[in-house]
């Protein structure tokens, strides 16, 4: 009887099926793909016979053998299918020991920064400050121009930062400090104003151990009839009492902002050295008059203060460098 006679193609196929439900594991799948379906397997060896076969039976026995080769081929995805979902599931002795004691997981945790921040604002909400955002992507005019600062001004050497579009007529830029909420909140609304603006300012620093360029700010501003710098201190050192305690000493010192006047830094002691935490002052009636507030009848007093500096005497942060190297070595003491 010819090699790829009807009869020996069904014994084939038996013989092939039945060592395909022998094989159990992945690599025995393959062992078997190679052996029957492989380019030297044995279907491919038959299919190569062909030619040797009587010219009239050729055409019936390679369409056999081919209808052979698809079946198998079925019967192989198959194979593996069901070897590769078993896998999936246990075995008896995959089961679980109930008793083992559990696998604690991960929990996030608040960023340092993120944590002062939300102390601050909780210390302002508390006297009466509301809490505001915006953009941390500013229009030039909002973060220099009406604060008092225009373009030819020597204090914009000080706050370079990076420009998103510096050719159009309105400039953007990443804000350097938080101020700009200032103009923004006073454009919306009248006085009474009391808000708090916490978020993310840029600026071209050289890196050192307290000055990142790119840290938090928290401005504040009050504005109302008869606001007073008495009421700029008392304010302060009621923050600062509630974040630092009665014991830190804390230091006013005149400074030069362009947008109040007078103006005053604040530092806090850390050690016996002086740390800036924060710039405030009276608004300047310029900055005022801009947003069409009247300062012969309104004044009020104004601070932007660094979160990162703060946490650093909070927390005893040698740094400023660790909050934004994604350390998790620091980040998970907090
Ligand atoms: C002044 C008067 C006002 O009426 C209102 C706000 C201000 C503050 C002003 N906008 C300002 O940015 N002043 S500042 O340049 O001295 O920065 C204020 C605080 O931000 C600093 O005291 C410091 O705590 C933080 N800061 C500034 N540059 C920083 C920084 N923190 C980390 N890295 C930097 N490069």
């Amino acid at each position: 009887m010819p090699e790829a006679s009807p009869a020996s193609t069904q014994e084939l196929e038996r013989a092939a099926l039945d060592s395909l439900a022998a094989a159990k594991s992945e690599s025995e799948i393959e062992e078997w793909r190679i052996e029957y379906l492989g380019r030297r397997g044995v279907l491919s060896t038959r299919l190569r016979s062909i030619g040797t076969l009587p010219p009239e039976v050729r055409r019936e026995a390679g369409a056999d053998l081919n209808r052979l080769k698809n079946r198998l081929c079925n019967a192989f995805d198959e194979a593996a299918q069901h070897v590769s979902e078993s896998k999936r599931d246990f075995a008896p002795g995959d089961a679980i020991d109930i008793t083992l004691p559990g696998r604690r997981s991960n929990l996030g945790g608040l960023h340092p920064s993120e944590m002062m921040m939300r102390e601050i604002l909780d210390v302002f909400n508390d006297m009466g400050f509301q809490t505001v955002e915006g953009p941390i992507v500013e229009l030039e005019k909002y973060n220099f121009d009406m604060l008092n600062v225009p373009a030819d001004h020597p204090a914009r050497d000080l706050q370079d930062t990076l420009w998103i579009d510096r050719n159009s007529d309105e400039r953007v830029l990443l804000r350097t400090q938080t101020s700009p909420m200032q103009i923004r909140t006073m454009e919306k609304q009248k006085p009474p104003v009391r808000i708090v603006s916490p978020g993310l300012c840029f600026r071209h620093e050289a890196t050192d151990a307290t000055h990142e360029w790119q840290f938090h700010q928290i401005e504040g501003l009050a504005v109302d009839e008869g606001v007073t710098m008495a009421d700029l201190k008392g304010t302060l050192y009621e923050f600062a009492r509630r974040i630092f305690g009665t014991q830190r000493k804390i230091r006013f010192r005149c400074d030069y902002f362009p947008f109040v006047e007078p103006g005053v830094d604040v530092s806090v002691d850390w050690d016996g050295r002086w740390v800036e935490i924060m710039g405030a002052g009276m608004v300047h009636p310029k900055v005022l008059e801009g947003v069409g507030y009247d300062p012969a009848k309104y004044t009020g007093f104004a601070f932007g203060m660094g979160p990162e500096r703060i946490a650093m005497l909070r927390y005893n942060i040698e740094d400023i460098r660790h909050f934004f190297s994604n350390d998790l070595r620091f980040l998970s003491q907090f």
